[in-house]
This record gives C-alpha cells, sequence and structure tokens, in this order.
C-alpha cells in the first residue's frame, strides 16, 4: 500500500515534469565556410535579457590581401534559406526581413532601417586582417529572436559572409533543442514560415513522460 501511495505521487510528479520540462530555444551556431574551406567562422546564438548574444569566434581566411573594398571589409547576414548542396551560398536567398525594411542601407543608430538579420549593417563589417584570423568577439543584438513570430524564428535560417557582395562563405543555423516536424506536414522555408519549437517541446515532454511512467510501473510490480 505504501509502494502504491508513493507510486501514485510519483506518477503525478511525473506528470507536472513533463508539463514543465518543455526545453526552451535559447541557443543556436552557425558554422560558415566558403567551398573549399579557406574561409571559416563560426556564430553563436544566445538569448539573453534583451535579445541575442552574438559571438563570432574562429574566423580564418579573411585577408585584408583579398578584401575587395578596402575601407568596408566583408558583409555578414542571417538568410532566409538553408545552404544548398555543394555549400551553394546562392541558395539561401535573401536576408532575414520580417519587418519588410528591404535593402535600403541600414543606419545603427536607427534600428527601424535596418533589416533584421543584416548583422554587419548594424554591429560592423568584418574587416579583414594580414593573417585573415580575426579574435573572438561578440555583442547584443536586440531584434533577433529564436521564436517571437514578429521577428521570424530562426530555425531553418543560414549565416552568409560577402566580400564587396559576393557571397563567400555561409553555413546552416542550427537551434539547439529544435526537432523537425514530421515529413509531409506543411512548414515551408520562406520568410513567412513559421517553424517553431513546438514540435521538439512535445516530443521531450512525451520522452519525460514515458521514462516517468516507465519508472512507476516498475515501482507497481515492485509493490506487487
Ligand atoms: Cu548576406
Amino acid at each position: 500500500m505504501l509502494f502504491k501511495s508513493a507510486a501514485a505521487i510519483l506518477a503525478f510528479a511525473g506528470l507536472v515534469a513533463a508539463q514543465g520540462a518543455a526545453p526552451e530555444l535559447k541557443h543556436g551556431s552557425a558554422t560558415v565556410v566558403s567551398p573549399n574551406k579557406d574561409i571559416e567562422a563560426t556564430f553563436t546564438f544566445d538569448k539573453v535579457e534583451g535579445g541575442m548574444n552574438i559571438t563570432v569566434t574562429g574566423v580564418k581566411g579573411l585577408s585584408f590581401a583579398s578584401q575587395v573594398n578596402k575601407t568596408a571589409g566583408y558583409e555578414y547576414h542571417v538568410h532566409v534559406n538553408p545552404v544548398g548542396p555543394n555549400q551553394n551560398c546562392t541558395s539561401t536567398g535573401g536576408h532575414l526581413d520580417p519587418a519588410n525594411v528591404g535593402p535600403a542601407p541600414c543606419n545603427p543608430a536607427n534600428l527601424t532601417s535596418c533589416q533584421t538579420g543584416d548583422l554587419s549593417g548594424k554591429h560592423g563589417n568584418l574587416n579583414g586582417t594580414e593573417t585573415g584570423v580575426i579574435p573572438t568577439f561578440f555583442y547584443l543584438d536586440t531584434q533577433l529572436s529564436f521564436t517571437t513570430p514578429a521577428n521570424g524564428p530562426m530555425v531553418g535560417r543560414s549565416v552568409v559572409i560577402h566580400n564587396n557582395g559576393a557571397r563567400v562563405a555561409c553555413g546552416n543555423l542550427v537551434v539547439d533543442g529544435y526537432v523537425a516536424p514530421p515529413a509531409g506536414s506543411a512548414t515551408g522555408t520562406g520568410a513567412g514560415a513559421t517553424p517553431t519549437g513546438t514540435t521538439g517541446k512535445n516530443s521531450a515532454a512525451k520522452l519525460v513522460g514515458s521514462v516517468a511512467l516507465t519508472g512507476v510501473v516498475a515501482l507497481f510490480m515492485m509493490a506487487l
């Protein structure tokens, strides 16, 4: 009897845990490379108070010698679509721009003039160096979000580095904890698509729930 009461309490606790265990989408990263791998960079995205902390690390291959526009540096953005086959950066489409700002010049002092995905417009270009290596740096972006519909979810996007406009390196943005919807369900990949972490949350909740129930069943069997 004691075992059965304990099991009932555990079952309830398990269900509560399952409800509260939905993982929040709060970390993502993009490993950006050129087709021949001579350019590399990693962008990490961490949800923080007031927006997204973006860390740019492991940059190599962005030399000043190769920089076409000597005064502008290398531009980089969040693009709406994933990288295509054979590291095809053209497949990434346009910049993430859920507010439909368009390609007008971005004034960092007036963020409404900037496309959400125009990271270099808002925070500065990547200035080429003699060795091509750029030390790690980070900043806060107040517009990007993993889930806010108005900003467009980050899932399925990519990061692209340009050299005077030309797309020289790109990589898919991978969001931790996100589980893609089952094949056949309507998702789409355009700017208006709204894949969210809902499916991932449900999957994780079901997993936690089934683990809890398995434990409860085991306790019942011990009590019998
Ligand atoms: Cu771009």
